[in-house]
């Protein structure tokens, strides 16, 4: 193949945010934008690093990851189209829809179909720039945390192991034509590029004047095997393997398969997984269904498509709204009872919600009772905890935990990459954000499917004996426990999603503004509720890493109250589009006699006080938030 520079002028924005570069399709479908971003990465990497490289490039099969929903025919005459299941009439030059398996089902049976993929697009510039080679989940599907588990575990046909991956993502954003597309790059340790990579990127993207590219024909990734090429410079291969099965055997040497089996086909227990159509559907059934024994009608919405069958794969209980019903919360009048164990993913897999029977397990709840049961329930961390961390927005319920276990604690901002380095450092094993964002040192991404893991491990050990007779230790049970041991931590996060840029900047210079006097802060604070008390500290958190000694600023507006309560707001880095502020509010209470309040109730004065402080209303122009956690 050839090599040949193209020219280009540099886009505006293309800045990554908490978790890569997320824009709207119509964004990335200009020509050139892709193009620009994966260019300003390889010079960001520098030549060296990225001549000889073995890059995996995957993603949660999100529309334009292949723009396979565009089908540009480039035969003359096709007057039907046999899909799966149904014919549709097609003409000349037309463009159909369909769904990605759909469109795979076309490419397997259709050669005549040109598919415009932007994994494509990554392999070419891949063999433009130099590297060895690059690694394709089949049909260009790997979850966030697999890609991240096959760069640190698995061996290629070759030999070879990789060095870093391009990401197709927009994470829990939706997909679609009209929705978000996201790419972002991950480093050698498996973990998504810090923010001295990043910003690079980003000041290369400002002038760049040209990327590389390669002549290649296009490689099927619907079938795994090896592709090799010849350039001027050497070969030049493309893998394409089984999505799920490194991810599968990792899983299998960090929990008891077999003690989950039990649980999962004891005639007591029953189970729910729902994956809101996003890429966890093909683990889910390898995983659940064919490794565990749960039955096949556990899964819910567990086929993936590219536009996750035009909902919102965000795991929270407004947009699983599927799965929260069958678990008997929100509006349902079921009769059915609903099952003792429920869990969701995100689009790309690496984020969980867990539920027990009409019961909701806050995520900032869920690591710290995955940390305080790992030792005795999950082989893999048996030698004892080498510490825990969570992001700064969440609960302070992990520092408790870390205090009694006498574990490192350590608190970060915003974001999985800021938990690398701990793990790389030995410091840490467990971690967790309220973003229902759990985790190991296993990988190096925050993983939906090992904290359901994770939590079936838990039951499983708990309910060991229970099995055969006696009752069952229940997820409600388990978190109602942790509570009278440790105490409960209120907790409530406020999304106001997509307001106006301006006024969410307004809204946040205010906070800051006001944080210069504290006596009028408790002014405000005591004219609101006289029963909150009082502020004795505020700032802007900001981070040095324990390991390199970079420092982030600006990483949320803290207000922390004599009581231990906090008042945490943040502008989301994830959005497509305009500004999404984040309002997290939390309370810690210690008496036993008062863990089993609504949480809603409980924090009524601390939300009160939260949106008369921030002047919300009058801001965004808001009564109400977009979603409530
Ligand atoms: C959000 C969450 C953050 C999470 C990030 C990526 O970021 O708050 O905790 O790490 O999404 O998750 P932000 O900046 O919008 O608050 V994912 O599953 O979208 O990669
Ligand atoms: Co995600």
């Amino acid at each position: 193949f050839n090599v040949s520079p193209v020219e280009t002028t540099p886009f505006d924005g293309q800045k990554p945010g908490t978790s890569g570069l997320r824009k709207k399709v119509k964004v990335f479908k200009q020509p050139n934008y892709l193009e620009n971003f994966v260019q300003s990465t390889f010079t960001a990497l520098t030549p060296q690093k990225v001549r000889g490289a073995t890059l995996v490039v995957s993603g949660d099969g999100r529309y334009f990851s292949k723009d396979a929903i565009q089908l540009k025919f480039t035969l003359d005459v096709l007057p039907f189209l046999l899909l799966p299941n149904k014919s549709v009439p097609t003409k000349k030059g037309g463009i159909l829809n369909v769904s990605t398996s759909d469109a795979l089902f076309c490419v397997n049976h259709e050669n005549n179909f040109v598919i415009e993929h932007g994994y494509k697009i990554i392999i070419k510039m891949a063999a433009g720039n130099g590297v060895r080679r690059v690694w394709v989940g089949q049909n260009g599907l790997l979850s966030t945390p697999t890609v991240s588990a096959v760069i640190r575990e698995r061996v290629g046909v070759d030999g070879s192991r990789a060095t870093g991956a391009f990401i197709l993502t927009a994470s829990h954003n939706p997909g679609g034509p009209n929705e978000d597309f996201g790419i972002k790059y991950n480093m050698e340790s498996g973990g998504p590029a810090p923010e001295g990579i990043t910003d690079q990127i980003y000041e290369n993207t400002k002038t760049i004047k040209e990327y590389l590219t390669a002549d290649l024909p296009d490689v099927d990734i619907t079938a795994i095997g090896a592709t090799s090429f010849n350039g001027h410079d050497g070969q030049f291969d493309v893998e394409v393997f089984d999505s799920a099965s490194d991810y599968v055997k990792l899983m299998k040497s960090i929990f008891d398969f077999e003690s989950i089996q039990k649980l999962l086909t004891s005639p007591k227990f029953t189970f729910c997984y729902d994956a809101l159509h996003g890429v966890a559907g093909a683990y889910a059934k390898r995983i659940f269904v064919e490794e565990l024994g749960a039955q096949e009608s556990s899964l819910l919405n567990c086929v993936p498509k590219e536009d996750f069958g035009g909902g919102h794969p965000d795991p929270n209980l407004t947009y699983a709204k599927e799965l929260v019903s069958r678990m008997g919360l929100g509006k349902s009048n079921s009769e059915v009872e609903p099952p003792e164990f429920g869990a969701a993913a995100d689009g790309d897999a690496d984020r969980n919600m867990i539920l027990g029977k009409r019961f909701f397990v806050t995520p900032s709840d869920s690591v710290s009772i995955i940390a305080a049961n790992a030792v005795e329930a999950i082989p893999y961390f048996s030698a004892g905890l080498k510490g825990v961390a969570r992001s700064m927005p969440t609960s302070s319920g992990l520092d408790v935990v870390a205090k009694n276990l006498n574990l490192k604690f350590f608190e970060v901002p915003t974001g999985w990459k800021f938990f690398g380095n701990l793990m790389d450092a030995g410091l840490c094993s467990i971690c967790g954000e309220e973003s229902f964002g759990t985790g190991s040192d296993h990988i190096r991404e925050k993983d939906g499917i090992w904290a359901v893991l994770a939590w079936l491990s838990i039951l499983a050990y708990k309910n060991k004996e229970n099995l055969g007779g006696g009752e069952l230790v229940t997820v409600e049970d388990i978190v109602r426990n942790h509570w009278a041991t440790y105490g409960r931590h209120y907790y409530t996060r406020y999304d106001y999603e997509n307001v106006d840029a301006g006024a969410a900047k307004e809204l946040m210079a205010y906070l800051v503004k006001l944080q210069s006097s504290l006596s009028e802060v408790n002014e405000i604070v005591s004219g609101i509720r006289s029963d909150v008390s009082k502020v004795v500290h505020a700032d802007e958190f900001e981070y040095k890493d324990p390991i390199d000694g970079s420092i982030s600023k600006h990483q949320g507006i803290r207000y922390l109250f004599e009581d231990g309560s906090r008042l945490i707001f943040r502008l989301s880095g994830t959005g497509s589009e305009g500004a999404t502020i984040r309002l997290y509010i939390e309370q810690y209470e210690k008496d036993p006699s008062k863990t089993g309040r609504d949480s809603q109730d409980a924090l009524a004065p601390l939300v009160a006080v939260a949106l008369g402080l921030s002047k919300m209303q009058q801001f965004t122009a808001r009564s109400a938030p977009t979603v409530i956690t």
